[in-house]
């Protein structure tokens, strides 16, 4: 008999809901879950692409030790017991931070991995720690830590009530909404438009996004920062700046206020390639909504000027009044409340409290850049990285200059890879520790119930039970963590009591535990009202708790209880915005950006055939205009190069990009030899982290630049039917 089995889809950040219909272990089916509270029934191709995951023949079912060039299954405890004894010994050899921990994006959605990875960095006491914070998010987390007091205090696009929506450098039809957690986002969008609201975009490419907006503004790539310092000039100028009830709270309005005087939509208007008559245009109506916001994500993120962008993105909301107000950017109440744990362990975050040993870039919540991470490991000396665990992550395409990574990876004296496949990075592992599939574990989204634009909460269980002889995330990493300690010795019990407790829980035990202390919790009582795990157990289309509602100042953590509109590291960091209005009006290579795929998820969905069929999508695009000045025709093979490297694309010329700007989206490049992926090796593509910089950092936090690096594009010189 089929039965029909309800989970939220953990590939992205909008936690559809989805119908699995299974007859004993076949998938018949995947939709959209009608009755889900948050998504209503929305899902995209690759919730879909989750049967061929857990169905993939590829996919990693043993651990798999290196053996020369070839690999063999061996057994969870002796695999467990070599991780463990390797990066050991290399600790004993070279000190603690000689073992590096990369954590990836998946993590975030697997809350067994997120919580045990933490307690596997603690074990190996490591302060060589990285992730893919820092070619992502980071600088929102810093104008949070900042402004706020809290790195995780994110105000999230209120989209389901704005009357304007202004977008930099994000593209949500596509990614399906990030850092704004909005299932349905196209829906949402069309329903802003319906009730009379607009939706501006700026984005050196028209994108889906853009092409359903009022209007689209094709910025240069790297000058968000001076679009951001016009509009408040103007702001204030006009005598628009109406913060209401936020006035109180602020400090630093005199500071910012004085810092963009000299920066009118005139003088910025050559450098970011938007007339001064539509700044000013964008400002006022901007400000005199009835309610707005502006978002920004991975294109103004990941730039030189990243920090600053997310931060004056902050600010424009504040003084508008936007912040903290309904159809603004508003706080979050989750079911489980990061923000109030991260006070009760004392963790609020911390930024520039130490820097990387080999180029002094700063640290963030005790993380150090990712742009680093080769060079940490081939540089000899005291610190330097000898081995490597990487949880659920594939830096080789995913941080810039990827190559350079993997040319420094099989120097380490061990590797270690959480991951289910034999991948770009995992293939330089000694050791490959695979979970199971997304469908033998249960799932509750522990960071995006909290960035998500109505407060809900959904448990999902397990669908499949795991096959005997198979771990989950958590269990292979609270493994390593109980053998790292009892090995080590000189353990305190506290501590052995604590890894044994967590064994005992295990994730779906903590999750309890945090769902009954949280906001919406019943306490530790065993009656009376309030979530408790039972309760989301009960209601498997999840539980409404109610829409953002208004969280300042109490949410605010900063020293003085007010919000800082003019942090010190950033106002200082406005003298590169200054510097950047010079080289943006003397550039003259082509800009290169990324972009993404809907049926695509960075680098690691490329192994479903229903998800790669069509036509290629890891095309360079480029303007006409840039393509007849070179020579070039649609259809062309060019080779795109930059200073740290080179790879060879299928030029699609359009004028959705913005002329002297060109796209490649990231996550290909699965023709590396030694590899597991089938599908994914058939139509390789190349990996746009060949040709970005690794010295590129927005100098301030040390955020990768992943879009506005300079290229030279030029016709192919490989021979014919060289091409792959
Ligand atoms: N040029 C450029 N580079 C980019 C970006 C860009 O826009 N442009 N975007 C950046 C962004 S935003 C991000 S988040 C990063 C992502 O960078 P990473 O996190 O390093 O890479 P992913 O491609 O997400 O790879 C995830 C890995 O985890 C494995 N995996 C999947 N699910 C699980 C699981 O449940 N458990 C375990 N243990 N492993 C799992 C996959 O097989 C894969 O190897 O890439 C960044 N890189
Ligand atoms: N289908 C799909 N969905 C995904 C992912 C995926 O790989 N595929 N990845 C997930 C992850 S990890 C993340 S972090 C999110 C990211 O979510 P988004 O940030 O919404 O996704 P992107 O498509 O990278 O959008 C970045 C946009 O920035 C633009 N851009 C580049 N440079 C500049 C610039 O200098 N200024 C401005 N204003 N714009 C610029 C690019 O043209 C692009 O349209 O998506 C998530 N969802
Ligand atoms: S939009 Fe994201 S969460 Fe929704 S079905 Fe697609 S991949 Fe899954
Ligand atoms: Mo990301």
């Amino acid at each position: 008999m089929p039965r029909t089995h309800f989970r939220t889809c953990s590939l992205c950040e909008a936690m559809c809901g989805l119908a699995v219909e299974v007859e004993g272990d076949q998938i018949l089916s995947i939709r959209g879950d009608e009755d889900d509270v948050f998504s209503r029934g929305h899902i995209c191709p690759k919730a879909v692409a989750l049967k061929d995951l857990h169905e993939d023949p590829d996919r990693l079912r043993r651990p798999l030790r290196r053996r020369g060039s070839d690999w063999e299954e061996i057994g969870w405890d002796a695999a467990l017991d070599l991780a463990a004894e390797r990066l050991l010994e290399v600790q004993r050899n070279h000190g603690r931070h000689a073992v590096a921990v990369y954590q990836g994006n998946p993590t975030v959605h697997n809350y067994g991995a997120l919580l045990y990875g933490q307690m596997l960095v603690r074990a190996l006491g490591t302060r060589s720690r990285f992730s893919a914070t820092s070619v992502d998010q980071l600088p929102h987390m810093l104008a949070s830590l900042l402004m706020f007091g809290h790195q995780l205090l994110f105000p999230v696009p209120d989209v389901d009530h704005t009357s304007f929506l202004l977008v930099l450098g994000a593209n949500p039809l596509v990614s399906n909404g990030s850092m704004m957690t909005a299932a349905g986002i196209e829906r949402r969008l069309r329903a802003l438009r319906a009730r009379g609201g607009r939706l501006v975009v700026v984005d050196p490419r028209r994108t889906e996004t853009a092409a359903m907006a009022d209007s689209h503004l094709a910025i240069r790539p790297g000058t968000d920062a001076l679009l951001l310092l016009a509009l408040l000039q103007v702001v204030f100028a006009e005598n628009l700046a109406h913060p209401g009830r936020l006035a109180p709270m602020l400090s630093g309005l005199d500071e910012v206020q004085a810092a963009v005087r000299e920066l009118p939509p005139e003088r910025v208007a050559a450098a970011t390639g938007i007339s001064a008559e539509d700044i000013r245009a964008l400002a006022r109506a901007f400000a005199q909504s009835p309610s707005a916001v502006a978002y920004g994500r991975v294109g103004v993120s990941t730039q030189e000027l990243g920090g600053v962008c997310q931060w004056l993105l902050y600010v424009l909301n504040a003084v508008t009044g936007n912040l903290d107000r309904t159809g603004g950017a508003m706080f979050t109440n989750p079911a489980v409340d990061l923000v109030a744990l991260g006070d009760r362990i004392g963790q609020r975050g911390h930024f520039a409290k130490g820097h990387s040993r080999v180029r002094g870039l700063p640290e963030f919540g005790g993380e150090w850049p990712a742009a680093v991470l080769a060079e940490e490991m081939e540089t000899p000396g005291p610190g330097q990285i000898r081995a490597f665990v990487c949880l659920a992550g594939n830096p080789v395409l995913s941080t810039p200059n990827g190559a350079r990574l993997e040319r420094a990876l099989p120097g380490l004296e061990f590797m270690v890879s959480v991951d289910p496949y034999l991948n770009e990075t995992s293939r330089h592992a000694h050791l490959v520790l695979p979970p199971v599939s997304p469908l033998e574990r249960d799932h509750y989204d522990l960071v995006f119930h909290g960035l998500a634009v109505r407060n809900t909460a959904r448990y999902s269980p397990a669908l499949f039970a795991p096959p005997p002889d198979a771990r989950e995330d958590w269990q292979i990493l609270h493994g390593l963590a109980q053998r790292i300690g009892a090995r080590r010795g000189g353990q305190g019990v506290a501590s052995r009591l604590m890894t044994r407790a967590a064994g005992r829980l295990g994730p779906r035990g903590i999750l309890a535990l945090l769902l009954r202390t949280g906001p919406h919790g019943r306490g530790l009582r065993p009656w009376g009202h309030g979530l408790t795990l039972k309760a989301l157990e009960a209601a498997p289309h999840g539980v409404d708790l109610g829409p953002l509602t208004p969280a300042l100042p109490e949410a605010l953590r900063t020293a003085d209880r007010r919000l800082a509109l003019a942090p010190p590291a950033l106002m200082a960091d406005l003298a590169r915005v200054r510097a950047r209005m010079a080289t943006a009006e003397r550039e003259s290579a082509l800009s290169l950006i990324g972009r993404r795929d809907l049926r695509s998820n960075n680098s690691w969905m490329h192994n479903s055939a229903r998800l790669t069929r069509g036509p290629e999508p890891c095309t360079l695009l480029m303007h006409p205009g840039d393509a007849s000045a070179r020579g070039l025709v649609h259809g062309d093979r060019v080779d795109v190069r930059s200073r740290a490297g080179q790879v060879e694309a299928t030029l699609t010329v359009t004028d959705a990009m913005r002329p002297g700007v060109v796209s490649l989206p990231h996550g290909w490049g699965h023709d590396r030899p030694g590899t597991r992926l089938g599908v994914a090796a058939q139509r390789p593509g190349v990996s746009l982290n060949d040709v970005t910089d690794e010295r590129e950092v927005d100098a301030l936090c040390g955020t990768a630049v992943l879009n506005g690096v300079p290229v030279e594009v030029e016709r192919s010189s490989a021979p014919p039917g060289a091409a792959p």
